[in-house]
């Protein structure tokens, strides 16, 4: 984070548009009357921070032994939450909904992108997470031991999360989207001991390998012992006696009985790598009653989930935190009943999530603004064709959703009524922090409005003043701490203060949003101010596809930007300089580039656009003006170029461009 050189992005025109003046976004009397979040968890919050965290705690979770002290800041900022406090977030998640005679309830209704499907009990996932946990016993894994999960989207990856947290063997998962060397460095970062992966997934009516990229990450010098392999695609896999094991070998004889140790409340529950300002990826980790906690009580108050009677679909995927959140411990600790599905939303039609709906009458859907405008793009048409009547609570999460896409989600999948709670968070705080409650606050299209009870946030200026004006741009803070707040960066104590505590000083946490107050109250958010994209609700760091690039032997330097994109949000645009000796070969050599960053990083990082330049702009102090790259690539008039070093750069890059070299 460049400390005084952030920019805070401009808010689009489009979103001070007023649509509350034609439609009515008061909650209706009969859906407040049954809600989970009830306005009086603003008062008790308000009243009794600590007491109200403590109630959630304990009317939410099952303790193998209480807490002591609800909050221990004195280390600030490093915090303990349930000081002394122990319980098993598996047992939480599985066994004691079970125990309490819900054993028959359907956890997990799985469906396959090609129309396999499978129906999981509360009393199946008990069976399914006790014999992965003893398989991972009998593989040498232990409490404190990380567990590298590389999976696609089947129940094996909820059982495997769980069985890790059975043991307090804490997951790094990482999305199966990710490439051998994205894989490599995270399993060596949190020094992984075993891996979790299949043989490959289905995409778009194909499979995909998944094993090759394992193979490759664990060569060489590693600290991985095991590979465990799910078998889900049958394709010929390479196989290392020594080292792989099949799951369906080791887990399905193993015994269904497994006790479920207690840990103390600030065990070490997962760790999650998320994209930072350098190419660095941070391991941001959380530990297990705090969490739990938070995500249990928004999944119950923002969600409105009723585990009796609704049916939860979060779309997105297990290897990014909203996975991790919304689909196995925030739902499963409340011991809903929910949909996984596979697939992408085209294959084999653009109807199939709609579809997906209809046959499982899903209640409460969840999901991104990029799937969103894909589905507008895709016209009205096609969800017009399935019966969605089963929706009461859509939510949206990963990126501003634009009020366009907020009104078209509501009329045309939430049937004009379903209230839509836009979500914002971040994989650092591990659960909601801004939304509207569904069922008490007066909605506003594109806007995340207010902290639900018991967090709070305020807008601060460039001098870390705090801003109330409506319409005043500043950087979003959070003004106390909160159970699901992480509780570092896996073995870097100095950027965790650095990265977060720093930019305003140890009082404030900073989320490297901008933000406004609007003339009502409401919170907007405006975006990244760091150099950090968000490519369809993904954060991708531009240090990181830089560093890509630069690794292709034809190119010298690379600067990347986040264009505005109707879709995805943010696409990446990248500049290249290339090497002396290497000329343009146009379309081959940025298709050449594009493949090339799609294997050092994921097919989701591959730029939208590359353009080839002669010099790219920087500051005296060398520091590449991405703003006004940024210009360039949304097509804007160039902006202020006085701290250029030098001034013409600009002006060569746009004539490059208008030549179409
Ligand atoms: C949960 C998740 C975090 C960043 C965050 C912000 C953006 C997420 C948002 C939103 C506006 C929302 N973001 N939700 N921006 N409105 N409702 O996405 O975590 O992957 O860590 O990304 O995503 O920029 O800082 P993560």
């Amino acid at each position: 984070m460049s400390p005084g050189g952030t920019t805070v992005p401009e808010s689009p025109e489009s979103q001070s548009t007023n649509h509350t003046e034609v439609l009515d976004l008061s909650p209706s009397p009969e859906f407040a009357a049954q809600a989970n979040g009830q306005a009086d968890l603003y008062d008790a919050a308000a009243a009794d921070f600590e007491g109200f965290w403590a109630d959630q705690a304990r009317q939410r979770l099952t303790w193998a032994k209480d807490f002591d002290q609800t909050l221990d800041w004195s280390g600030a900022p490093f915090a303990e939450w349930y000081v002394g406090g122990e319980l098993n977030a598996a047992y939480n998640c599985v066994d004691r909904h079970v125990e309490a005679g819900n054993g028959d309830r359907v956890a997990i209704h799985f469906e396959g992108e090609g129309g396999d499907s499978r129906t999981i009990t509360y009393a199946d996932l008990q069976r399914d997470v006790a014999k992965a946990a003893n398989a991972l016993e009998s593989l040498g894994v232990s409490k404190g031991d990380r567990v590298a999960i590389y999976l696609p989207m089947i129940p094996e990856a909820v059982a495997a999360m769980l069985a890790c947290a059975r043991i307090g063997a804490p997951h790094s998962v990482v999305f199966g989207g990710f490439s051998a060397d994205a894989l490599r460095t995270r399993i060596a970062d949190a020094e992984a001991k075993l891996v979790i992966t299949a043989d490959g997934q289905f995409r778009r009516g194909k499979t995909a390998p998944l094993k090759p990229a394992v193979d490759a990450a664990v060569e060489g010098e590693t600290t991985v012992e095991k590979v465990l392999v799910v078998q889900r695609t049958k394709d010929p896999v390479d196989w290392n006696d020594d080292r792989d094991v099949w799951w369906h070998d080791v887990v399905d004889s193993a015994s269904d009985q497994h006790e479920a140790v207690a840990h103390d409340s600030e065990h070490p529950l997962f760790i999650l790598y998320t994209s930072g300002t350098t190419g660095k990826p941070k391991g941001i980790f959380h530990t297990t009653a705090g969490y739990l906690t938070q995500a249990a009580y928004t999944n119950s108050v923002v969600h409105d989930v009723h585990p009796e009677t609704d049916v939860y679909w979060c779309t997105a995927d297990i290897g990014w935190v909203t996975g991790h959140s919304y689909i196995v411990y925030g739902p499963l600790a409340n011991g809903a009943t929910q949909v996984i599905y596979e697939g992408t939303p085209d294959t084999p039609h653009q109807g199939r999530w709609w579809e997906v709906i209809e046959k499982y009458k899903v209640s409460i859907l969840y999901t991104a603004p990029t799937a969103i405008r894909t589905f507008m793009k895709w016209g009205d048409d096609i969800p017009a064709k399935f019966d969605l009547s089963s929706l009461r609570v859509l939510g949206s999460v990963g990126e501003p959703i634009n009020p366009e896409a907020w009104l078209w989600y509501r009329k045309n999948i939430g049937g004009g009524h379903c209230p839509i709670v836009d979500t914002w968070w971040q994989t650092e705080t591990g659960g909601i922090m801004i939304s509207p409650l569904p069922g008490v606050t007066d909605l506003e299209p594109g806007s995340a409005q207010r902290p639900i009870p018991g967090i709070s946030a305020e807008i601060l200026d460039d001098e870390g003043n705090p801003l109330h004006d409506p319409e005043a741009v500043g950087y979003l803070v959070l003004t106390k701490p909160w159970p699901g707040m992480l509780r570092g960066i896996w073995g870097d104590e100095e950027r965790y203060k650095e990265t977060y505590w720093s930019r305003f000083g140890p009082k404030y946490y900073f989320a490297g949003d901008g933000a406004k107050f609007d003339e009502k109250g409401n919170i907007w958010l405006l975006g990244r101010v760091d150099d950090v994209m968000n490519v369809s609700g993904h954060r991708l760091s531009t240090a990181e596809i830089e560093s890509a690039l630069v690794s292709h032997p034809s190119v010298a330097e690379a600067a990347v930007v986040g264009a505005t994109d109707e879709t995805t949000g943010q696409a990446v645009v990248a500049f290249v300089i290339l090497r002396g000796g290497h000329e343009d070969h146009g379309d081959e050599t940025v298709q050449e580039l594009r493949n090339h960053v799609a294997k050092e990083i994921g097919p989701i990082a591959k730029p939208r656009s590359i353009m080839v330049v002669s010099e790219l702009p920087k500051t005296r102090s060398g520091k590449i003006m991405r703003r006004l790259l940024r210009d360039v690539a949304e097509n804007r008039e160039v902006g202020d170029v006085t701290t250029l070093a030098d001034s013409s750069v600009m002006g060569l890059i746009k004539e490059g461009m208008s030549s179409g070299k």
